[in-house]
């Protein structure tokens, strides 16, 4: 199993479904579970120690508001952790924008943008670190950027 995505609550399950979508469409595999760093942390920690036994190779982590999931996903894991600030709540993104990519030095989490344009990078960077040592998939991910700039009209 590539990649784990994990999201803070049920409500962040419909914008988070387009990371799913993008990595199915490649053929990576993944799994896709809620756990909040607030509300359910020991169940975080499982989830993680559970997918490095699976030979998970990158976490996403999506949050709202106080958005601390990738963080304290990237404080257990060596691996990659690419984080998505959910855009629900009074400040419409931006808390959570600063709380996932504002992190101190040695826990590194890679910030996407707020909402759906973040959880569909997260898939499309996810792929890209996955490319990077799977000739295969380096290829679609070319020809995907081909069939986008086709469509954009160049
Ligand atoms: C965060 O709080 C979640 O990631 C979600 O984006 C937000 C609201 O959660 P619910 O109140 O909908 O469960 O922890």
């Amino acid at each position: 199993m590539d990649v784990v995505i994990m999201m803070g609550s049920k409500s962040d399950m419909a914008v988070m479904e387009k990371a799913a979508d993008i990595l199915k469409g490649f053929g990576v595999s993944f799994e896709v579970h809620v756990a909040s760093a607030h509300r359910s942390p020991s169940r975080v920690a499982q989830i993680i120690g559970k997918a490095h036994g699976a030979g998970v190779k990158i976490f996403i982590a999506a949050a709202g508001l106080a958005a601390h999931l990738a963080g304290v996903v990237a404080s257990h894991t060596d691996r990659p952790v690419i984080g998505v600030p959910m855009d629900g709540g009074p400040l419409q993104g931006m808390d959570a924008l600063l709380s996932t990519v504002q992190m101190p030095g040695g826990v590194p989490v890679a910030g996407m943008a707020i909402g759906s344009h973040g959880a569909k990078n997260a898939a499309y960077m996810a792929v890209r670190i996955l490319a990077l040592s799977n000739p295969e998939l380096a290829e679609k991910n070319r020809r995907f950027i081909q069939e986008q700039a086709t469509a954009v009209g160049s």
